[in-house]
């Protein structure tokens, strides 16, 4: 893309409204614009790194053997009078009728459609285990909607839902999860700790919430700091085996991590030594949940079992916060100067920085790398703005691309381009061809 032709409407000034960093730097990189109280458009530099976002979440859920679909946002009232959510949901729902005077609803979650179609076209035993999955927009009436999109009313949510025979079938799905939504994060550059939770409206014994460590966040968190040490890398987990999918689970709850919802200072106290006690704030990207017969009861979702007698399905459901992540990811990592985008979500590979737009050599050294850089099957961002170097550079580092070439006469004398970390801020002079292999190194391990 040329930014001379894109749309990025950076602002100079820092937007008065927002109240933590992340909110400041998507309005003033040209990330979003609001549209009412915690509802946002996505301009097209977020809806990039959104739309990254959730491309990793689809590729590690169809790597667990999850099933993608899409359901409405708009739900009819009446499953949620079966289940008993119609009442019991409150003011968070936002409530509508169609022209028919028809009970509708803008889903806030959705266990009871889930269900309604499971019901339908499931019936035996044999059809299990199952894991459907979809990405859709939520909303829910938050109170107080703030921090623009970390606690929005409009939200773009993944949620799946499994449907087995058993409870340990169940609690195996839960595992699976827990693992593919700790790759899902470390491939989007955050750290996020599975928590002992409450499972608060959607019901349940067992949940874990998955929490980035950040001052901004909202949840109050209780852990033992080992827990910081763990990685879940690049190893290799073979989904469908119980035991690998529970010794992760194991090896990433087993310390104590607790959201102050389930906090108990006397087993804290008890658990983890003294120098290892940690006390801090959190963001929620996550939450995974097992809650087994709660909704195939009260709804009818029955299969045959092996021995011929009709079972309530064993369920869960497993949420991500899609459009929460662009915020979280940037709480967890900017500077003064503006955003630093991982390699995982950045929005453009590389920028493209021309000095001297209009000096001829400049501009063909610019338009070859762009051109080889679309080759490579990377993304450039070129600034060919008649603009300062300095306003170049401050735009830059405002929108956070990892990786900038930094062209101009002086420089291609020597036959050399400037790469550049945005996040050191390290350079390197390289031959532009260099330059090439170096970020196509860098991304082919992305
Ligand atoms: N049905 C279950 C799992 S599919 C569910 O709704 N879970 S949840 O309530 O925990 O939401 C899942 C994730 O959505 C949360 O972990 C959080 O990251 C995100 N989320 C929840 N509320 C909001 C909100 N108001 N704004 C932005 N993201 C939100």
């Amino acid at each position: 893309m040329r930014l001379s032709r894109y749309f990025l409407p950076v602002l100079k000034e820092t937007p008065s409204e927002a109240q933590i960093v992340s909110h400041r730097l998507m309005l003033r990189a040209g990330l979003i614009k609001q549209a009412a109280a915690g509802i946002y458009s996505w301009l097209p530099l977020g809806y990039k790194v959104l739309r990254r976002i959730e491309q990793i979440v689809h590729d590690e859920q169809i790597r667990a053997g999850h099933i993608p679909m899409l359901m409405p946002t708009l739900q009819s009232a009446d499953l949620w009078r079966e289940s008993g959510r119609y009442d019991d949901y409150g003011e968070e729902m936002l409530r509508i009728k169609d022209r028919h005077g028809r009970d509708m609803l803008y889903g806030p979650t959705n266990e009871e459609l889930i269900t309604d179609i499971f019901r339908a076209h499931v019936g035996s035993y044999r059809d299990l285990p199952l894991t459907l999955y979809h990405i859709q927009w939520k909303f829910r009436d938050e109170i107080r909607p703030r921090f623009g999109v970390m606690r929005g009313r409009e939200f773009l949510m993944k949620d799946g839902y499994n449907f087995d025979i058993d409870r340990d079938a169940a609690l195996h799905a839960y595992n699976r999860h827990l693992v593919s939504y700790l790759r899902s994060y470390e491939r989007m550059g955050l750290q996020a700790i599975p928590m002992r939770a409450d499972s608060g409206p959607i019901g349940g014994d067992d949940t874990h919430e998955f929490l980035v460590l950040a001052e901004t966040g909202e949840s109050e968190v209780f852990y033992d700091s080992q827990i910081t040490d763990l990685r879940f890398g690049d190893r290799d987990v073979d989904y469908d085996s119980v035991s690998q999918c529970q010794s992760v689970l194991e090896e990433f709850t087993s310390r104590y991590a607790r959201t102050d919802e389930t906090h108990d200072e006397a087993a804290f106290h008890a658990q983890v030594p003294d120098a290892r006690r940690r006390q801090a704030r959190g963001i929620e990207v996550g939450q995974i949940f097992y809650f087994g017969t709660k909704y195939s009861e009260a709804m009818g979702a029955t299969v045959v079992n092996a021995t011929g007698a009709r079972v309530p399905v064993h369920m869960g459901s497993h949420g991500i916060g899609v459009s929460r992540l662009v915020g979280a990811i940037i709480e967890a990592s900017h500077d003064d100067r503006g955003i630093i985008w991982p390699e995982g979500v950045t929005p453009f590979h590389a920028g493209i920085v021309n000095l001297k737009q209009g000096d001829a050599a400049a501009d063909a050294a610019c338009e070859a790398l762009y051109t080889a850089l679309s080759a490579a099957g990377l993304e450039p961002l070129y600034d060919d703005r008649d603009e300062r170097a300095g306003a170049k550079f401050a735009t830059m580092d405002l929108i956070g691309l990892p990786w900038r070439i930094t062209v101009g006469p002086r420089g291609l004398a020597k036959g050399v381009v400037e790469l550049t970390a945005r996040r050191t801020g390290d350079s390197e002079e390289l031959s532009p061809a260099a330059a090439l292999d170096r970020l196509a190194q860098i991304y082919s391990g992305v």
